[in-house]
């Protein structure tokens, strides 16, 4: 089977799209890109303002904004930004060259840039690509809402919520729309080491919500599945191969080899932006190093010697074939991948 289209005629409409308290994750302010600094929550709301390649590239870099769509949505309100403000044609180029490749894996960000770049109006084109996001993700909640059992038992890792997307979230969308549909989930939120998004910001937007969720340590995921009758992992993406291989926050991996080993679905929610049909496996994927200081402190504060030797990967690959479906705004992606991808 390719894509599962019975899913769409019996998927239950969604009345609603989740309000946060937060600000909107990202927004266009005229003369700067205005994003909230997930770096700060959950204990700080600061919404910061960049204006220049060297604000928009640092806010990527430093994950003062981030998540896949979210940081395509960000790239594009920065380009459009840069037309206005950088007006010769070789400089301009440079800057949103240098946009683009602020961070490598999410594939998103070059998406998003690039479709800006061949825009007459690109402003309007960030703004369509804001817009279109919305629609997105309540399609993957949609689909992704049949998958989800009654009282369903859920792990997930890393944030795929409205901060990450702009919109309502990708894996958590799904998630919220099963608690909106009073399927009652419960969720296990992996803390997601280094940075910490889980505990932070998943766990922020789910208590928000009013879903039930309790934060674990990553490496808690294997006996929670073993004595908490699990019924199914689902994280997002930063960018799936031709093949159906996977990239997603570091630890991705470790759940995908656990569900396959306890029986458990092993589920993928990512938008149409994040498959890269010109990178044909994992292998071709490039994996962004970060800096040693992720691991040898926490929010500044040393909890390693600082000449200890580090392996920081931001992320890892997801073999396909530990993905028991891809959940996307088209539909729900089964098996063979290569086929249903394409
Ligand atoms: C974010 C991360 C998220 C993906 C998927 O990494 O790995 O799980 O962006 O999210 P970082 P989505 O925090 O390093 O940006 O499914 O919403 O694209």
């Amino acid at each position: 089977m390719a894509i599962d289209r019975s899913t769409a005629a019996t998927a239950t409409p969604l009345a609603f799209l989740p309000k946060s308290k937060l600000p909107a994750a990202v927004a266009w302010g005229g003369d700067a890109v205005r994003y909230v600094d997930q770096r700060e929550l959950p204990t700080e709301v600061r919404v910061v303002s960049a204006r220049t390649v060297e604000e928009l590239v640092a806010a990527i870099a430093s994950l003062g904004v981030r998540g896949a769509p979210c940081i395509g949505i960000f790239g594009a309100y920065g380009v459009a930004l840069l037309r206005r403000t950088i007006l010769d044609d070789v400089a301009f180029a440079t800057a949103a060259a240098r946009l683009r490749a602020a961070r490598p894996t999410a594939v998103n960000l070059a998406w998003a840039v690039d479709r800006v770049l061949a825009a007459d109006d690109m402003l309007a084109e960030a703004e369509a690509i804001h817009r279109e996001q919305e629609a997105v993700d309540a399609a993957i909640a949609r689909y992704g809402l049949e998958l989800i059992p009654e009282r369903a038992r859920i792990i997930t890792h890393c944030h795929t919520g409205a901060l990450a997307t702009g919109a309502l979230g990708t894996a958590l969308g799904v998630i919220l729309a099963a608690h909106r549909a009073g399927k009652q989930p419960t969720v296990f939120i992996d803390e997601t080491r280094p940075l910490l998004q889980g505990s932070r910001l998943t766990e922020l937007e789910l208590r928000e919500a009013g879903v039930d969720a309790v934060v674990q340590v990553d490496g808690a995921a294997a006996f929670v599945m073993l004595r908490q009758n699990v019924d199914l992992v689902i994280v997002g993406a930063d960018r799936v191969a031709r093949n159906g291989d996977t990239a997603n926050k570091i630890g991705t991996y470790s759940l995908a080899v656990l569900a396959a080993h306890h029986g458990i679905p092993f589920y993928v929610a990512a938008p149409r932006s994040s498959f890269d049909l010109a990178t044909e496996s994992g292998a071709d994927i490039p994996i962004e190093q970060r800096d040693p200081d992720e691991i040898t402190t926490i929010r500044g504060t040393r909890v390693a010697q600082a000449q200890a030797r580090v392996f920081n990967p931001a992320f890892d690959v997801t073999p396909h074939r530990l993905v028991t479906a891809f959940i996307t705004e088209r539909g729900v992606l089964r098996p063979p991948y290569g086929e249903s991808i394409r």
